[in-house]
């Protein structure tokens, strides 16, 4: 990986001109830009700090926020010698007439920066603070840069807890750093954006939270827009038009300028297109025009993606909707790829480059897993398609920032994006006290799990071809002794990663944050030990020593269950790491050494399928310590009336709930069954209001699980998961 950046623009800036008078050293080591630079040329020579520092020569007043950042770097003193000036960029091109766009040149004449806004400077300055060598040296330099989008960051847009009042600040400080502009407040779970309380203001100390936010964001150069979610329970009338204003008005009283509505995951009135366009238009004229100094106004549309825009909705909005407002868009799907194609069908529609909202690394529909992983799946080439990009985290501020952190370099320079190579920067910048320890277990918490958005994400990416060789081999009945060797050893490094960082790490938010990620990842390493220890003597035919291994093994595979299971919310599962390659390996080596060595541990009785129905002609369970179920089988099948699909649970199991997610399927016609002896069945009843579907199975003797077609029609079905939550049963 090359991670010194040289984009050589000779010919833009002659080097030659202006190297006379510079000390000639060793060349800097390696000079780290994040966001990576447009164009950025750096020569192996370098000017010491004077240690006087530098005067400010400025055509304009230079901006406080800028200044006092610059402060905190190198001495500003006005007698200095030296200077740093700062001028308007000249003979801009449409690129450097973006705010934040800025050139910086650094001589041994002094310093330059070349301006177009505020923000240019506060920009400059970030990347002169990361240019400074040993404190004391900057490289000869010269950078023009500017971002490829417009508006860039972050929506704090999910479901769940909302972030702290202390994330939030560290958060916009680290935009600022970033260098992305926007912050969307948005969270599903805050009362006063949404139905039925989006009509009321703040109370004080909220009220005055968001002031310091707002205050905060201003110095870090990030527009705070504040999102109001009122489609629920909204009624098109004078009333809620004057009860919206009036919120917003609240809001601009704490000194907010940029605004969005959101109509996502709603039904009934709300949802209507003109209604909308109406109400959206209406804020324009009445409020946005009147206060003038409104940097924004957004829509977040209810057919929010590709998959959900079956009607004429967009189209109406693309007609009727202000020019100046703003639609946004999450993809293909609710969770997808951002590609060309995707995002030029819907602009065709709306009339206007959308502004992406990126569900990723948001986890509230997969709550069992961190996404850790690196950032794929968003096309280059797209930045004229979107007006803005802004990405939905997870409600872990501190754990989002691994991907956030690649967010940033994609949408500031799309060309110098690199997923891998970001990826890896960002866990060092996050843990530098432990950057392979951090990598790793990243690494191995990047699985998102089977979901109806059929978005997956690699895990485990750096050690699945060592697991599929050596687990192809051993099947095929050929153990292979270094490799075994050399996965016990990366077993015990998972293991012993999590202690590393939480002993070393400063950053005790993160920390709190992936705790239980950490002791689950530190559980799938012991399992991993064991097993390989396991498989080992079973290769020696050890039978005795082998089966005391097994205990151990199965004891540690029980561990992740029982350390998983008080995490559970609802339908979704507890704590998961190294879900997708690590644990389905241990699995099979287990597998292996009851088939082979100690046939006697066999479990005598296995989960099964039930298959009522032609159509599915391959389903299989799978069998975890703390679940049972079918894999995912997408494609959609047919079945026909009376049909039926489902799974018999093992004896040592206890249910407690069904957990589905069944793409196209028919919910009326449909009944969860259950069953004691696999010949009466039993309707299984919602009870909860969870957000995917659960239902509470009350008789622990069931054993038998089915979803039956109990319509007069055929019903098309795709099962994303159809699962049993299980404890063991009581002895
Ligand atoms: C919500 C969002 C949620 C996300 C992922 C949008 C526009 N709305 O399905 O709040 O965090 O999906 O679960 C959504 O994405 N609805």
């Amino acid at each position: 990986m090359n991670r010194t950046i040289r984009l050589c623009i000779s010919c833009v800036f002659p080097m030659a001109l202006i190297l006379g008078g510079c000390d000639q050293g060793n060349p800097p080591k390696e000079v780290n830009v994040y966001p990576t630079p447009q164009e950025m040329d750096v020569s192996d020579k370098w000017i010491k700090i004077p240690e006087e520092g530098y005067r400010i020569e400025s055509t304009e007043t230079p901006d406080t926020d800028a200044m006092n950042l610059l402060k905190q770097s190198v001495p500003i003193a006005e007698q200095a010698q030296q200077a740093i000036t700062i001028g308007k960029l000249d003979k801009a091109t449409d690129e450097m007439q973006r705010s934040g766009a800025y050139t910086l040149t650094i001589n041994s004449n002094g310093i330059h920066i070349g301006i177009y806004d505020d923000r240019s400077l506060f920009y400059a300055v970030q990347t002169f603070r990361q240019l400074i060598l040993e404190g004391k040296k900057l490289p000869v330099c010269l950078i023009r840069d500017y971002p490829d989008i417009a508006f860039r960051g972050v929506v704090e847009g999910f479901y769940g807890t909302p972030w702290s009042f202390e994330n939030r600040v560290e958060q916009l400080r680290f935009y600022g750093r970033m260098k992305m502009n926007t912050y969307i407040f948005g969270p599903k779970d805050d009362p006063y954006h949404r139905s039925p309380s989006w009509r009321i203001p703040y109370p004080e100390e909220q009220a005055d939270n968001i002031r310091r936010l707002v205050i905060e964001a201003r110095k870090n150069k990030v527009d705070f827009v504040w999102a109001l979610h009122p489609g629920m329970d909204i009624r098109w009338n004078d009333a809620d038009r004057q009860a919206a204003i009036q919120k917003l008005e609240s809001m601009y009283g704490l000194g907010v300028r940029a605004f969005a509505v959101f109509f996502d995951d709603i039904e009934g009135e709300g949802t209507d297109a003109y209604k909308q366009a109406a109400f959206m238009n209406h804020l324009k004229k009445e409020f946005v025009d009147k206060k003038g100094d409104i940097q924004q106004l957004i829509l977040c549309p209810t057919e929010y993606n590709k998959d959900w825009a079956k009607t004429d909705y967009l189209d109406i909005l693309g007609k009727l909707l202000d020019p100046f407002i703003h639609i946004m868009w999450t993809g293909d799907k609710v969770v997808s790829d951002i590609t060309c194609e995707g995002l030029q069908w819907v602009n065709r529609r709306i009339g206007r480059p959308c502004y992406v909202w990126w569900n990723f690394p948001v986890n509230d529909y997969c709550l069992a897993h961190l996404l850790m992983g690196p950032v794929h799946g968003l096309e280059k080439n797209t930045a004229t398609d979107m007006h803005a990009f802004v990405s939905n985290p997870m409600e872990f501020a501190e754990a989002s920032k691994v991907a956030l952190w690649s967010i940033s370099q994609f949408t500031w320079n799309m060309n110098g994006f690199n997923p891998e190579e970001a990826w890896y920067k960002a866990c060092e910048a996050l843990v530098p006290e432990a950057p392979d320890a951090f990598r790793l277990f990243c690494e191995h918490n990047a699985d998102i799990g089977p979901n109806t958005w059929m978005f997956f994400r690699k895990e485990s990416f750096n050690s699945d071809k060592l697991l599929t060789r050596f687990w192809q081999s051993l099947a095929a009945g050929t153990y292979l002794e270094k490799e075994a060797a050399e996965i016990i050893n990366m077993f015990a490094q998972i293991r012993k990663a999590p202690e590393t960082i939480r002993s070393s790490s400063a950053n005790e938010q993160l920390i709190k944050e992936i705790g239980p990620w950490l002791t689950q990842t530190a559980n799938v390493g012991e399992a991993g030990v064991e097993a390989m220890k396991m498989l080992e003597l079973a290769q020696k035919k050890d039978t005795e020593n082998c089966r005391e291994a097994y205990r151990k093994t199965r004891e540690a595979l029980e561990t992740t269950a029982v350390f998983s299971r008080p995490y559970r919310r609802g339908e979704q599962d507890g704590i998961r790491s190294g879900s997708q390659v690590l644990l389905p390996f241990i699995r099979n080596i287990v597998q292996h050494v009851e088939n082979t060595l100690l046939t006697d541990e066999k479990p005598k009785e296995k989960a099964e399928v039930l298959a009522g129905s032609q159509a599915f002609d391959e389903l299989s369970c799978f069998c975890e310590d703390d679940m049972v179920g079918l894999t995912p089988h997408f494609p959609l099948v047919t079945i026909a009336p009376g049909e039926y699909f489902g799974f018999r649970i093992e004896e040592s199991k206890q249910p407690v709930a069904l957990v589905y997610d069944l793409r196209k399927s028919k919910s009326k016609g449909r009944q969860f069954q259950g069953s004691i002896d696999g010949k009466v069945w039993f309707p299984l009843r919602q009870t909860g209001k969870d957000r995917l579907d659960t239902l509470r199975i009350h008789e622990p003797q069931t054993r038998y699980i089915r979803c039956l077609n109990k319509s007069q029609t055929e019903m098309s079905i795709g099962i994303g998961r159809f699962l049993v939550l299980t404890e063991p049963v009581a002895p």
